[in-house]
């Protein structure tokens, strides 16, 4: 029997995240046994009878339902954790706000910013715990490159540049709207590359660089109708197919952002790449255990791009894993994000990214979306709704 606290989960969505996020509460008790919590697989809940209960079984659910409105009137849930589309996170992020549950919203956090001040209003009233799965964040890498920024080692910043970039989309026969192809749908999604792909890039950065003050931006939807696959209709894309920004940052620097779903050979391209005075970095997703390093500084006949594998005990989050050397995963943002809320549940602190500071990317993603639709520079307004 087992001295720990239970935080007992009630999932809400069966789909690709609901299974990253399953799998962090399953391991995370292996590799983090020093905390005080540990996550218990209560309830999932989908649309489909037959798909719930595969997945319950599937992944060791204690129990399924089919109406999210069920698992967050139970009283054996503590925390709601929302994969579902983003058209419906805002009104399960509220009910379960309500309800006094915790929540762990899947990113992006709303499909607006109008919903997404909702959700932070909800949250905030409630006086719930509450995070958002910006997942690239705890990659070791990236966190590595979180406290070489943080020591200075990079000296005045002076550009960040993000990609992310996938080919999915290209063919005119891929639909939008339903399962799996929700993300082409406006009327789901809220846009399509920016607050997607983007978002991912634009939180990184804001936890990386700073605050982001304006922007300037171009989208364009290449293809322009496509059948939706609960009509079966042909109707009109609402969604940006790609989108390229530039924009100032709060701390002087400037800041290039592309994301694409054409960029063909491309699955998952996310990479960054920042300039200081004295030192630079870059990361790939693609190679994501390595952060590659160059520091002016270095004795000149040696001086180059070091390429450092963050696998050792004394970077980030390494000594929970194997040993110096062994590499690990896509996966393991999810456990350390699992792991990073159960500590905050013992610490009192937030789980950054709140639901407060993924508004500060929503805020960045409106104007962006505004930028590209009006021809001309937007302020974001980050930092002035959020305290
Ligand atoms: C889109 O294809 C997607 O699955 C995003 O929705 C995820 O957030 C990203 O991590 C990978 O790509």
């Amino acid at each position: 029997m087992s001295d720990k606290k239970e935080l007992r989960i009630g999932l809400i969505g069966g789909g690709f995240m609901g299974r990253t996020h399953t799998n962090g509460y399953k391991r995370v008790g292996d590799f983090f046994p020093e905390l005080a919590y540990r996550p218990i697989l209560k309830a999932v809940c989908t649309r489909s009878p037959d798909k719930v209960k595969a997945f319950a079984e599937q992944w060791g659910y204690e129990s399924y339902e089919t109406d999210w409105r069920a698992v967050i009137a139970r009283d054996d849930i503590d925390a709601i954790d929302i994969c579902t589309p983003n058209d419906t996170h805002a009104e399960i992020a509220i009910a379960a706000a309500a309800a006094g549950k915790m929540i762990l919203c899947e990113k992006p956090l709303s499909r607006t910013l109008a919903e997404g001040q909702q959700m932070v209003d909800a949250i905030q009233q409630a006086g719930v715990p509450n995070t958002v799965w910006y997942n690239y964040r705890r990659l070791p890498a990236v966190t590595l490159a979180k406290q070489l920024i943080e020591a200075g080692k990079l000296g005045r910043i002076f550009h960040y540049r993000a990609n992310f970039l996938q080919d999915w989309t290209i063919s005119a026969d891929v639909p939008q709207g339903g399962t799996g192809t929700w993300r082409l749908d406006v009327e789901a999604a809220g846009s399509g590359v920016t607050g997607d792909l983007l978002a991912h890039c634009i939180d990184t950065a804001l936890w990386l660089n700073g605050s982001i003050t304006d922007v300037s931006a171009v989208t364009e939807t290449f293809v322009k109708e496509r059948t939706h696959a609960l009509t079966g209709q042909k109707q009109k894309v609402g969604i940006d197919d790609a989108c390229i920004f530039h924009c100032h940052f709060e701390n002087g620097s400037l800041g290039l952002f592309e994301s694409t779903r054409y960029a063909r050979g491309h699955k998952a391209l996310y990479t960054f790449e920042i300039n200081g005075e004295h030192a630079s970095i870059r990361w790939d997703l693609h190679d994501l255990n390595r952060l590659e390093y160059f520091d002016h500084r270095d004795e000149s006949i040696v001086r180059g791009w070091r390429s450092i594998h963050v696998t050792d005990g004394d970077q980030p989050y390494m000594n929970k894993w194997w040993v110096p050397g062994l590499s690990i995963g896509y996966e393991h943002s999810f456990v350390h994000q699992v792991a990073d809320f159960l500590k905050s549940l013992e610490t009192g602190e937030p789980c950054s990214p709140t639901f407060e500071e993924a508004l500060e990317t929503q805020k960045v993603c409106e104007a962006v979306l505004e930028s590209a639709a009006t021809r001309s520079w937007k302020e974001t307004g980050v930092g002035e709704l959020v305290k």
